[in-house]
């Protein structure tokens, strides 16, 4: 069998497994790496320059390869590139877009130093697995260095309409460096749908149906949505239930019901409108007042971006706010904290709470929703209130929908999910869990390996 090859921005490191870690991609994909994998990327440290060999790593028969940025570059490049234009752009937010052409080259070039460190180690029946928007150009860079094996691209955020993407300079470039892979996977049919749609407009390539025909290979675009393991987090939801730290959370309650968001510190998530959904539930609906607290778990993420820091600030502004305004001298409406919580905990925590507020204003797919559906008891479930504009909601149509740009809304679901009799949360949860069941993420490394190897 071909040796699968993980290629990641950031790399989980094996010391490094299990302790708080806040992004989606390691998680879904570290149960599935089998023994024999190179998984290769950024160490996630900055040096003086870019290394040109990598750092090699072993843990349970994976070898991680690892190298460390030069400060330019990581300004360029995951600073610049990857997080001020690109991330801001396929979230649909093109006001808070900083395009540079100079960072744009050191976003090529960093691509281009990872193709060289690869490159003597690939050997040519090698599946190479390239993971998202960081590293775009990389199949490119593999073929230009004669790499002639299989490569695949999945994108784990949106893709953007082809009136959204236009607006980035290199967006032609961009796409024609997507067509170099064998295949392009995205977390919806939408996505895939706009993706399709671009290649058609701006590359000079055909399509045809679901895959683009270049100058002599063929590009299969499919959809394919990332999944959790959900067997594995109902279990440890269901054993943390049980923990001196989750019978604290309890008695901190004193028969409270919790909401709780739990994400990366990040604009595309939503919490500002969030926060004053929550403030219009206690101002619209002053009987939920003392009935309810909302734990807002907000991990620290890309403090280098000053976009990062400005929402922080507004952040800690809005909290103050709301507790000065709702607080009693024994309740404090928002417990808002910006430190990481471990993964069992956070499972104990989804699973006692009476809703999972899940307000993105855009998320490629949003894997804190299908977290929160399989740590609930099937017997007396918390509630989803999901945005219409995170990828789950095209799986997850039993949640209660909203549109997170309506604070009201938000403040009319949180109201609805705390009155909601059991049966109808039985009901809704049965459905959204068996969703979640199916599409797991061993479904996902299966299907995209499957349809790599094709
Ligand atoms: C990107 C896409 C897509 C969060 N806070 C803590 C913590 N987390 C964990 C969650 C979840 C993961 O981090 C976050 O995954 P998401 O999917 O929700 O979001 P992104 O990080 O933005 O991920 C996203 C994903 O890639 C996968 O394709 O779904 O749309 O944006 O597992 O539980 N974990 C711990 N402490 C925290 O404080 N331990």
């Amino acid at each position: 069998m071909a040796r699968l090859v993980v290629v990641s921005n950031r790399v989980p490191l094996p010391r490094t497994k299990g302790a708080a870690s806040a992004g989606g991609l390691a998680v879904a994909l570290q149960s599935f790496v089998a023994p024999g994998t190179l998984w290769f990327g950024w160490s996630g440290r900055v040096m003086e320059r870019t290394a040109t060999k990598p750092r090699f790593v072993e843990g349970g028969g994976v070898t991680y390869a690892t190298l460390d940025l030069g400060a330019e570059d990581y300004d360029r490049f995951y600073v610049g590139f990857a997080n001020s234009a690109l991330w801001p752009l396929l979230h649909f937010r093109l006001g808070l877009m900083r395009y540079t052409r100079e960072d744009f080259d050191g976003y090529l070039a960093v691509n281009a130093a990872f193709a060289d460190a690869l490159m003597p180690m690939l050997r040519p029946d090698d599946m190479v697995w390239v993971h998202d928007y960081h590293l775009i150009p990389f199949a490119a860079a593999l073929r230009a260095r004669g790499f002639a094996g299989r490569i695949g691209f999945f994108l784990h955020i949106p893709f953007v309409p082809a009136s959204v993407l236009e607006a980035l300079p290199p967006a032609r470039d961009l796409l024609r460096a997507l067509c170099a892979y064998d295949v392009v996977g995205f977390q919806t049919r939408t996505h895939l749908a706009d993706f399709l749609d671009c290649a058609r407009r701006f590359t000079g390539f055909t399509v045809e149906g679901e895959e683009v025909l270049t100058d002599g290979r063929r590009v299969r675009a499919i959809a394919n949505p990332i999944g959790i393991d959900a067997a594995g987090f109902a279990r440890m939801a269901a054993r943390s239930a049980g923990t001196a730290y989750i019978q604290r959370m309890r008695e901190s309650l004193v028969g409270r019901a919790l909401a709780i968001s739990a994400e990366r510190l990040d604009y595309s998530k939503g919490l500002p409108n969030r926060f004053e959904g929550f403030a219009r539930l206690l101002a619209r609906f002053p009987n939920q007042q003392r009935r309810v607290s909302l734990l807002q778990i907000a991990a620290r993420s890309r403090e280098d971006v000053e976009e990062y820091q400005t929402l922080r600030r507004e952040l800690d502004r809005l909290a103050g706010d709301i507790n000065g305004r709702f607080s009693q001298f024994d309740w404090v409406p928002l417990r808002y904290m910006t430190q990481t919580v471990a993964r069992t905990k956070l499972a104990g925590l989804f699973r006692i709470a009476r809703i999972g507020l899940v307000t993105p204003l855009r998320d490629g797919m949003n894997l804190v929703a299908k977290e929160f559906v399989a740590a609930q008891d099937p017997a007396d479930p918390g509630v989803l209130i999901l945005s219409r504009f995170a990828g789950a909601a095209e799986e997850l149509t039993e949640a209660l929908l909203v549109n997170p740009y309506d604070p009201d809304e938000i403040a009319e679901a949180m109201q609805a999910a705390l009155e909601m009799p059991l049966e109808e949360r039985q009901a809704r949860h049965a459905v959204l869990r068996k969703a979640v069941f199916e599409v797991t993420s061993a479904r996902y490394c299966n299907t995209f390996v499957d349809a790599l190897a094709a």
